[in-house]
């Protein structure tokens, strides 16, 4: 197949790049690199070196004899470029990975809030207007995330796929509907993910664009077999208290031997997936779309769910290295359950990687490896969800 991967330089998109190539596909990235500029902006790097990403595609020729090009380009501004590349291209599926996808970074500023919005609802827009303008059946499967639903809404009972049957009474009697499940975001950067789901509804239903929605939980883990295959392909790895997400953080932090740093009392219960089963379901959702007219498919993307204070606990009984509870930066319930149906990916024949000692050790190696570019001052997390700030009128009056 012809694929589009966006956002394929990225920590999700370049190992799926690679995969959906060596599976055989035709696979084009799109980027404008714009997560590499913030690392630069915020003064941190990934853990691992990440080359360029001429030298990233150059290697994997090398390596493979197989090809993937890349087009630069902004999603979310550039779009008569966009629909030039879709008449060139016709593309078979559209992997859409290019929105902002930090919670920290998205309620740090004014500025990255809006940036976050801005780029995310434009690009998916940008993408769903595309598609319709030049009348191409390309498939859209989405990167979404379980924050959506929020937690602790439905307490024990499982979220189930995207969809949410519910009984309405009426002056005829109770009549059966089935809604999107209610979205309940908890940062800005979750809040574009479920204007993202309403722009899916709407295109689906009014001019046949064919959605794939994958509410993927948190990823961790870095490398897959085919980002193994040289240093220069390694994929990103973050830490900082900004992109770096939880499991990979507490992995990276005993290995310099940091105290795990959990928010409040760690009883966040939180789903997961390895980057190798990312790569695997993305390609199971291109194998399998919807039908033109079908309303958005959507899968959970997550294989297990964890509380933090458990992993931190998991680590630290590893590595001995101490556990640190610190006031949590995030509005969020201090503790919640969460069951999560992923029925549709295990019938697609998906074989879950758990969370096993083995592959722990793997992430540590790696961390041990590149432990001399870690800068330790990175590590806190230092955007606060609801900053006691004087309100920027009031500061004007005096
Ligand atoms: P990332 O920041 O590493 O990669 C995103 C890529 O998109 C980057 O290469 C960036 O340069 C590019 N991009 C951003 N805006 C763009 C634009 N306007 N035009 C072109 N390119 C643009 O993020 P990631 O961790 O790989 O996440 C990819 C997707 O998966 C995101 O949509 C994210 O919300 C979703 N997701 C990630 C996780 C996770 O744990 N990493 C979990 C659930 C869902
Ligand atoms: N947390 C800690 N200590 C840390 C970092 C995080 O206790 O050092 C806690 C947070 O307070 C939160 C939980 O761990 O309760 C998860 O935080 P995270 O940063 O690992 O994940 P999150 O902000 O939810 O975002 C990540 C990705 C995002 C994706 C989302 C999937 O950055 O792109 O959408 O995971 S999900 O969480 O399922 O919505």
């Amino acid at each position: 197949m012809k694929i589009f991967v966006i956002g394929g330089d990225g920590f999700c998109g370049w190992p799926t790049s690679l995969h959906l190539s060596d599976a055989g596909h035709d696979v084009t990235i799109l980027d404008n690199l714009s997560r590499r500029q913030i690392d630069v902006l915020l003064e941190v790097q990934s853990l691992t070196p990440i080359a360029p990403l001429s030298t990233r595609l150059e290697t994997w020729q090398k390596k493979t004899k197989k090809k993937i090009g890349f087009e630069f380009i902004d999603l979310a501004n550039d779009y008569d470029k966009l629909r030039e590349l879709l008449l060139k291209y016709k593309p078979d599926a559209i992997v859409h990975f290019a929105e902002q996808r930090a919670a920290p970074y998205s309620m740090k500023t004014p500025t990255t809030k809006r940036y976050t919005v801005n780029n995310n609802v434009n690009g998916t827009h940008n993408l769903l207007c595309a598609l319709t303008e030049t009348g191409l059946d390309t498939h859209i499967v989405h990167l979404g995330t379980m924050g959506v639903y929020g937690y602790g809404w439905s307490g024990s009972a499982p979220i189930p796929e995207g969809y949410l049957e519910v009984k309405v009474d009426t002056p005829e009697g109770e009549i059966s509907r089935e809604i999107l499940h209610p979205a309940n975001p908890g940062s800005v950067y979750h809040m574009t993910k479920t204007l993202d789901q309403l722009m899916f509804a709407f295109y689906t239903k009014n001019d046949n664009i064919r959605v794939t929605d994958l509410h993927q939980g948190i990823v961790w883990g870095t490398q897959t077999p085919q980002t193994e295959l040289d240093e220069k392909l390694i994929n990103r790895f973050d830490y900082d208290g900004d992109y770096g997400t939880v499991l990979n953080r507490f992995l990276m932090q005993a290995a310099i031997g940091y105290p795990l740093t959990v928010h409040g009392s760690g009883g966040q219960t939180r789903a997961f997936i390895h980057i190798r089963d990312t790569v695997r379901c993305i390609e199971l959702a291109i194998l399998n779309p919807p039908k033109k007219g079908e309303k958005p498919r959507i899968f959970n993307q997550v294989t297990e769910t964890y509380r933090v204070k458990d992993l931190a606990k998991l680590i630290s009984e590893k590595t001995h290295v101490p556990v640190d509870h610190l006031p949590n930066p995030r509005k969020e319930a201090d503790e919640n359950d969460l069951v999560v149906e992923n029925d549709q990916f295990l019938a697609l024949g998906l074989n879950p990687t758990t969370l096993s000692q083995g592959l722990l050790d793997e992430v540590q190696e790696i961390t041990m490896k590149y432990v001399s570019r870690v800068d330790k001052s990175k590590i806190p997390a230092s955007s606060q969800w609801t900053a006691a700030k004087e309100p920027a009128a009031a500061k004007t009056k005096k």
